[in-house]
């Protein structure tokens, strides 16, 4: 082969060559990664207008699911008009207001707090108790005690309001625990953030003028909430007697990966409840359910009970379905 052709020859496969390699770069080159923001969603139990908002509002900054959460439903438990959450929390049947609550996180991780005193945001204690110790659950003294090691104040959580209702129960010291169906109860929330993570927390000071070490289904992780981030998450209200002997919403979250709607979960985990008991007319249950696609639904036993739901940036109360409906 003269020089001529080779150069010729070897220049137009060279040609060829680079040609297909800029041509399989354009197809197989892969893309910049593309960030997929979700919108985010806080969902939550009864009317909490405010709470939803700002844990939604925090999400569409970029917050995490989890800081969401606790930021929420720190609202409710700052709200001394709330007396069944936080600081004006109705105490119990000693006059002593002790505070229930835990967090769960979209890693799996969780942390709970039980019958504390002097503390006004046990989520966020709850959730020291996941981050700095090896534990998932404090009680009591102890929980206070690691309150006060990681800054949190002390409070007077009984104030002059449910003090005055306290001395009016205790002239008949009627001792029934019923749930009020109108009332706003204990907060359980669940947030999605912007990378699609779901994470929830739930706080209450129980049930009023409930037996001295009386703990109810709020802080048990499983009863009053349970998280997976594969699936969904689902969060309770309610007489927490008949939430922890359901475990309501583990089997909710077990129900939704068995392919229900959180709707239906809901409603097939409430029917657990329903099923066995022949009167229903002294205690409300009510569950709130999230699945990984952002769908949501919530079922009680009365009617009466709503959820906030805060979903394309708008708040809404939605009244839930209730087995009772006529
Ligand atoms: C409890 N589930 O301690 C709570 C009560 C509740 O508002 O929801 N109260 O049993």
């Amino acid at each position: 082969m003269k020089r001529r052709d080779f150069i010729t020859k070897s220049t137009k496969a060279g040609v060829a060559l680079s040609l297909g390699a800029t041509l399989m770069a354009c197809v197989e080159k892969p893309k910049s990664p593309m960030i997929h923001r979700k919108q985010p969603i806080a969902l939550c139990t009864w009317g909490f207008v405010n709470a939803n908002l700002v844990a939604g509002k925090a999400l569409d900054q970029g917050i995490s699911a989890l800081d969401a959460a606790i930021k929420g439903v720190a609202i409710e438990e700052e709200n001394l008009k709330n007396t069944t959450v936080g600081k004006g929390g109705a105490p119990d049947r000693e006059g002593n207001v002790t505070l229930d609550a835990c967090i769960m996180d979209s890693n799996g991780d969780c942390g709970a707090v039980v019958c504390v005193e002097n503390i006004t945001n046990v989520a966020a204690l709850a959730r020291i108790v996941m981050e700095k110790t090896p534990h998932v659950m404090l009680a009591g003294s102890g929980a206070e005690e690691l309150a006060y090691k990681y800054g949190f104040q002390k409070e007077q959580l009984l104030t002059e309001s449910s003090n005055k209702a306290y001395q009016e129960w205790l002239e008949t010291s009627e001792y029934k625990p019923i749930i009020n169906i109108e009332n706003h109860d204990t907060i359980g929330m669940l947030c999605m953030d912007q990378n699609g993570d779901i994470a929830g927390a739930c706080t209450t000071s129980g049930l009023s003028y409930k037996m001295k070490g009386r703990v109810g289904d709020s802080p048990i992780i499983g009863a009053g909430l349970f998280i997976d981030n594969e699936i969904g998450g689902a969060a309770a209200t309610g007489l927490g007697e008949e939430i922890m002997k359901n475990v309501g919403s583990f089997l909710i979250v077990e129900l939704m990966r068995q392919g229900k709607s959180p709707q239906e979960a809901c409603e097939e985990a409430l029917k657990r409840i329903t099923s066995k008991h022949e009167k229903l007319d002294h205690f409300q249950v009510a569950y709130i359910a999230m699945n990984k696609a952002g769908e949501t639904g919530s079922y009680c036993i009365h009617p009466g009970f709503a959820r906030m739901e805060y979903k394309n940036s708008i708040n809404t109360r939605v009244a839930s379905k209730a087995y009772l409906d006529v």
